[in-house]
């Protein structure tokens, strides 16, 4: 399964991955999920969110017991983040069947679509659909950077955009979801354990800043002169650092775009995207807050307009302690617990559903970069951890 996924979407030249959500690369994912799928005797269905579902057993039986994760990437991303939970679902079901394992339960596989919102900027747009955290008419003003509409993707793509929405049928079916992920930090390197459980997710948000000032010669126009958006945004970035190292947070400008985009132009329009994250949402208001704050002093000072929108914010997840503690006995009481600042489908689905994470060892800690890995050790150990835990919720 990890050769057939390897080469989909990957940069020949970095290794990194591109799989964007309804782009050709996300629907070669697809098909390889539905064939995964097939090949086992699943039943295999798209949800009305286009999030893929392969069930073994009768989806409408209900307490299901459900695994998954999803298969698109960030920019030049990692092979692990996301694959690595679905490809060791398949794997967890071809162990539990060696096994001889009776199931007791409907079990099924996902692929959560658009997790990462590569491309309209919105994260988990699949489990937020699903679980009514966003609306059709939210979901239909979402744009990528060429202007295409989500609905016009999907539609593009084969899927029905007329169709998504909340499914709160869908979600009843649901007795637990339980979803693999690699570590995205290096708790577990630490620890020196392969496989641990997820407690809790950090709030977190996208902000777009956008600094409009006046386009102009680089060469002739004097600098007591200049409207520059581009300095505005360079201290609000030193300002993001700031307030997050005194919160003890994490705060970030990964993203930008520049009008008119010339090497000989004063910018007229820059656009940050600010990600950030901390430990509790006050502490994540302080930081965005005060980053806000330092960027329209700065603004104010270079005859700048700014205008900050808040694209998406996910409140702090606390996984269930019941389903937490029961899979913390099914592994014999021997995976740590830790709390991440990546966000999940999990986290998302937490409000509606008992769900749990587990994560597997990362020995960098890197991720969302081609540099991600887990050794094939800790993977094996993962699926198998994930086999007892689908064993102990779904089997006799
Ligand atoms: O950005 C995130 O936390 C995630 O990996 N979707
Ligand atoms: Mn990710
Ligand atoms: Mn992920």
């Amino acid at each position: 399964m990890w050769a057939d996924l390897a080469p989909v979407g990957r940069n020949p030249d970095t290794k990194g991955y591109r799989r964007f959500a309804w782009t050709g690369a996300d629907a070669d994912c697809r098909t390889w999920f539905q064939e995964q799928a097939e090949a086992r005797g699943l039943t295999y269905e798209t949800d009305r969110n286009g999030n893929q579902w392969a069930w073994l057993g009768d989806p409408a039986a209900g307490d299901a017991v459900v695994t998954g994760s999803h298969l698109d990437s960030v920019p030049e991303g990692g092979a692990f983040d996301g694959p690595l939970g679905v490809v060791s679902s398949f794997a967890a079901l071809d162990e539990l069947r060696r096994r001889g394992a009776e199931f007791a339960r409907p079990l099924a596989i996902t692929n959560f679509g658009d997790e990462e919102g590569a491309r309209f900027g919105l994260a988990c747009v699949g489990s937020r659909l699903t679980a009514g955290q966003l609306t059709k008419a939210q979901a239909y003003e979402l744009r990528d950077a060429d202007g295409i509409s989500l609905p016009q993707a999907m539609e593009a793509a084969g899927y029905d955009p007329a169709a998504i929405g909340p499914d709160p049928e869908r979600l009843a079916r649901v007795g637990a979801f339980v979803e693999l992920h690699v570590e995205q930090g290096r708790a577990l390197d630490l620890t020196g354990d392969a496989v641990g459980i997820a407690s809790a997710i950090w709030p977190h948000g996208r902000w777009r800043f956008d600094f409009r000032g006046e386009a102009n010669h680089a060469g002739t126009t004097r600098l007591a002169d200049r409207r520059d958006p581009m300095l505005t945004y360079a201290e609000t970035v030193l300002a993001a650092r700031r307030e997050a190292e005194l919160a003890g947070a994490v705060a970030t400008f990964g993203k930008i775009s520049v009008e008119p985009n010339g090497v000989n132009a004063i910018p007229s329009l820059v656009r940050g995207w600010l990600d950030s994250r901390a430990a509790d949402e006050t502490t994540l208001d302080t930081v965005t807050s005060g980053i806000e704050k330092a960027a329209r002093a700065y603004a104010d000072r270079h005859g700048i307009d700014l205008t900050v929108v808040r694209e998406s914010f996910t409140p702090v997840v606390e996984f269930g302690h019941a389903l937490r503690d029961e899979i913390a006995a099914l592994l014999g009481g021997r995976a740590p617990l830790l709390g991440t600042g990546a966000g999940h489908d999990a986290g998302i689905l937490s409000a509606s559903i008992p769900t749990a994470m587990l994560f597997v060892r990362n020995p960098t800690g890197v991720s969302h970069s081609p540099a991600e890995y887990a050794a094939e050790d800790d993977c094996v150990a993962g699926v198998l951890a994930l086999a007892d835990v689908l064993e102990g919720l779904a089997c006799r």
